[in-house]
């Protein structure tokens, strides 16, 4: 394994969400979320797949910990599912619930394994989105009780927490366009839900800190946006882009202020921003996490046909993953460089808390030396040691970066696309849930055994 040697005490490790590995979705009191009631709904999630079983993490942890603790990983993100602590989203905590997180995080810590957990990735108590889910502002403060109840049992002994997982992607695809739960279609009237996620993740982290946490991030879907030509609309276009999915998380935490998002429809001083609204967004964070896939590709385009003030573009000549996004590996150089030159002092450390890629792997019948069933995962293999590579470049290039969690441990639910989109360097067979490392988590484990020897 050839990587460079990074900092000591830079952070290895692997995300997963709870929605995405669980399964046990009416088990020990919990509630059903928002995308329980979607994947339900007919024709929402290809192959009409549900998270009902997924990999059955709830019952199989502690095989996953141990794949985890062979793999020699520092540091390890999942997610707390919401509805498991309060079924219906406030009120009394359900400690059942709380008692699979409290036991995996214990194991975890047993393994020298530091737990870094998100408090919400998108699956919402369905009793929240009955009274309007992010839409209604009073989500924002059950968030905050919510983060209380976890630290109140987990806080002992877990310092480090995100607070929210890509509120963007949240935003578009949950509100905005529909394809993922809960599948409502509002356009940029689902603005007061960018704001309200916002709020949230600053009352939580008054909470957190509050409560002995010694690093508060949110982990944030970015992309470095690249005009489609060197036309002056293509570069006005993609400057909105890189605002409305970028800089409209950023800036509030960072800075106190929203971009100009007026091309969007967004007036410059919404009537759901309320007076102190941007302070409490802006409490200092102690990192962001950021989540990146690929660089977005953008032209302009007419609103009145579209709806939209930007379209999309593909890259040409590039390598594709299975899931045919674009493998561009000095995108991530790009973005964290760019980060740092817009944010200078007020960007806080950065940890990539997601990267990775789909492939279409499948076991192996036999190898040559009689191996049955190996998954020779060669594409996921070359993207993250090209990907690790540019991370370096950026560190280099003077970027403050602790951390690397790769996405994913575990073939998992990928949303929309159900189980057809496997990202884990551990194979789930969904009929029998076997687990299989794939070659790339061979390879992962003594690349963390080098850096180790430094
Ligand atoms: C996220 C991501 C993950 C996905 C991964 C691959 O929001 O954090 O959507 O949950 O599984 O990004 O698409």
């Amino acid at each position: 394994v050839v990587l460079p040697g990074f900092p000591q005490g830079f952070r290895w490790g692997v995300s997963t969400a709870s929605y995405q590995i669980e399964g046990a979705v009416r088990e020990d009191g919990r509630g059903p979320s928002i995308w329980d009631t979607f994947t339900h709904q007919p024709g929402r999630i290809k192959n009409g797949d549900t998270g009902d079983v997924a990999c059955d993490h709830y019952h199989r942890w502690p095989e996953d910990v141990a794949l985890m603790a062979d793999l020699g990983i520092d540091a390890y993100r999942f997610s707390i599912a919401w509805p498991r602590v309060q079924p219906t989203g406030r009120g009394t905590p359900n400690t059942a619930g709380l008692g699979f997180y409290d036991r995996l995080v214990d194991a975890l810590l047993e393994h020298g394994i530091k737990p870094l957990p998100t408090l919400l990735h998108w699956d919402l108590p369905q009793a929240l989105q009955d009274a309007g889910g992010w839409m209604n502002r009073d989500t924002a403060y059950h968030f905050a009780d919510y983060s209380a109840v976890v630290t109140a049992r987990l806080g002992d002994r877990v310092k480090s927490w995100i607070t929210l997982n890509e509120p963007i992607v949240h935003l578009a695809y949950g509100y905005a366009f529909g394809m993922h739960a809960p599948g409502e279609a509002l356009m940029f009237d689902a603005m007061p839900v960018a704001h309200h996620q916002l709020l949230a993740h600053g009352l939580a982290t008054a909470v957190l800190r509050g409560s002995g946490a010694e690093e508060v991030l949110i982990a944030n879907n970015c992309t470095p946006v690249r005009a489609a030509s060197e036309q002056p609309e293509d570069a006005a276009a993609a400057e909105i882009y890189d605002a409305f999915h970028n800089r409209l998380f950023l800036d509030p935490i960072l800075l106190g202020t929203y971009p100009d998002l007026s091309a969007m429809g967004l007036p410059a001083d919404p009537e759901f921003v309320e007076p102190g609204d941007l302070e409490i967004i802006s409490t200092r964070i102690d990192g962001l996490g950021v989540n990146y896939y690929n660089p977005t590709r953008i032209a302009a385009a007419d609103p009145a046909a579209t709806g939209l003030p930007f379209d999309f573009r593909e890259f040409e000549g590039v390598p594709r993953t299975a899931f045919g996004w674009p493998v561009i590996p000095e995108g991530l150089t790009e973005l964290l460089v760019g980060l740092k030159e817009r944010y200078g002092d007020a960007l806080p450390p950065i940890t990539i808390t997601e990267n990775g890629c789909s492939t279409a792997d499948e076991p192996a019948a036999a190898d040559e030396d009689g191996t049955v069933g190996a998954v020779h995962d060669a594409a996921r293999i070359e993207y993250l040691e090209s990907h690790i590579n540019a991370l370096y470049r950026a560190i280099e290039a003077g970027v403050d970066v602790r951390g690397y969690l790769t996405w994913s441990l575990l073939d998992n639910f990928e949303w929309a696309e159900g189980y057809s989109q496997r990202f884990g360097l551990v194979r789930v067979d969904f009929e029998t849930l076997r687990r299989i490392p794939k070659d790339s988590y061979h390879w992962y484990r003594a690349a963390l055994a080098a850096q180790r020897k430094g």
